[in-house]
């Protein structure tokens, strides 16, 4: 195998409990977006952009759609003779072995890692919604002489529980460290997105599996070690959109902000595309009585009532008179007629029997009401009604 420069691990098995029935039977980095995309898409299409030859991507949880979604990854353009992309699963023998944490993930795969005797290796995460040209954080892991670089941007102070939270000297050097703090005067968040000097990365692997009360992650266990250590770590500031869309919140609100368009990934830049691997469909069908208003329609849906500033991801069908209203309907779920959805999300393959009635029906406004969500694969009987009251309703 040819020596390359670096390599990227991306981090794609863990279970994302946190969006709870939207990854009960799929993998998190698969989930739909925004009506044409996976999660991961934005990943994988941040690696094209970036020129990345090699990329092992790390699953474990349910993975079957994603690991035949991401293929060969030719969809993105990645299937590239030097390495491409390799689809790494937990394996017996030698370092085989289930993934503790993220970092327990990356461990298992230091043979891979070896096999293109890297500078540098790039840790992404499969479930983020950006734009990014790693070369330019390479560039500046390289010019600050770093060895362990951490993508940053900075988050609202309410959310600073959800993130790494760090603090920096004048030349972005990191001068601590928290995983999750509950509060924190810093807002500056880790992205979940490291360089690590190859040598430094194997020696923290090798020296934290030893030690048997970590949890063998990135955040809790490995940052907060090499920065006792002293270890040259440096905040790379990102400039740009960048969500994590790990809880059913943030999930909804990423999708909308698509809609709004200005505050958001711009998914119509020729220059830097956004790709996918969805598969092939027919047009979408409008049918002669439907309204179609601020929305995005996928590839092969079937719309036959009204449709308002909501999301239909490929497949899916909104029969005669049903209205949806503020939400994200996902691949192939099928609404019949009369029903109403408001501020909800509905699962894949998800069945809702005529008359349904789902999500915000109270005299509260949308914006003071939770998301209600339907659990992909059920088959909701006719006329039911999900009031929304609590945020998030998960069937059984
Ligand atoms: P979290 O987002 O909580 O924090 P986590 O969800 O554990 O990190 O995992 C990140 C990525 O790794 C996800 O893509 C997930 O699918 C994958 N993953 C999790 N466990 C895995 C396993 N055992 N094997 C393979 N892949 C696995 C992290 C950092 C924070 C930072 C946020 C930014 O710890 O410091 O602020 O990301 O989102
Ligand atoms: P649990 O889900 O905890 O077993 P329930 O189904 O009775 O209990 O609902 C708990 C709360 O969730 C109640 O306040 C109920 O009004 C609310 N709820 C029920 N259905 C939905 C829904 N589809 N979306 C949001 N909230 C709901």
């Amino acid at each position: 195998m040819a020596k390359q420069e670096y390599i990227v691990m991306l981090l794609a098995g863990g279970q994302g409990s946190r969006l709870g029935p939207l990854t009960r039977n799929i993998a998190k980095p698969a989930v739909s977006f925004c009506g044409k995309y996976r999660i991961i898409d934005f990943c994988l299409s941040n690696c094209a952009k970036s020129r990345i030859t090699t990329i092992g991507v790390l699953t474990q949880y349910i993975p079957f759609l994603l690991n035949s979604y991401i293929g060969s990854g030719s969809a993105w353009d990645l299937d590239d003779p030097r390495g491409g992309v390799h689809i790494l699963q937990p394996y017996q023998g030698g370092e085989g072995g289930w993934y503790k944490g993220t970092a327990n993930a990356v461990y298992h795969n230091m043979t891979f890692i070896d096999l293109y005797n890297p500078e540098y290796v790039l840790i992404l995460s499969g479930d983020h919604i950006y734009k990014m040209d790693y070369t330019q954080m390479i560039r500046f892991h390289k010019n600050t002489g770093s060895e362990i670089t951490i993508a940053t941007i900075t988050v609202p102070s309410e959310e600073v529980s959800r993130f790494g939270i760090l603090t920096t000297d004048e030349e972005s050097r990191v001068t601590q460290f928290e995983e999750k703090p509950t509060h924190s005067e810093s807002n500056l968040a880790s992205m979940g997105v490291y360089v690590f000097n190859w040598s430094v990365l194997k020696q923290s692997l090798l020296k934290d599996v030893e030690d048997p009360q970590s949890e063998n992650d990135f955040g809790k266990n490995i940052i907060p070690k090499a920065l006792g250590e002293g270890t040259r770590i440096y905040a790379y500031p990102f400039q740009g959109y960048w969500r994590d869309v790990g809880t059913i919140e943030s999930y909804y609100h990423a999708n909308m902000e698509c809609l709004e368009r200005e505050d958001s990934v711009d998914l119509f830049d020729p220059k830097f595309k956004i790709f996918s691997n969805e598969d092939i469909l027919p047009a979408q069908y409008i049918g002669p009585e439907a309204m179609v208003t601020d929305s995005f329609i996928g590839n092969g849906c079937t719309v036959l009532g009204k449709v308002n500033h909501s999301i239909l991801a490929p497949g899916a069908f909104v029969g005669a008179d049903a209205i949806i209203q503020d939400s994200i309907v996902l691949p192939n779920a099928k609404i019949h007629k009369g029903s109403e959805i408001r501020k909800a999300i509905i699962g894949e393959d998800a069945v809702l029997m005529p008359g349904c009635k789902i999500g915000v029906m109270s005299p509260l406004s949308p914006k003071q009401e939770g998301i209600t969500v339907i659990e992909g694969n059920q088959v909701i009987d006719a006329e039911t009604e999900f009031i929304a009251g609590s945020n998030i309703y998960r069937m059984k």
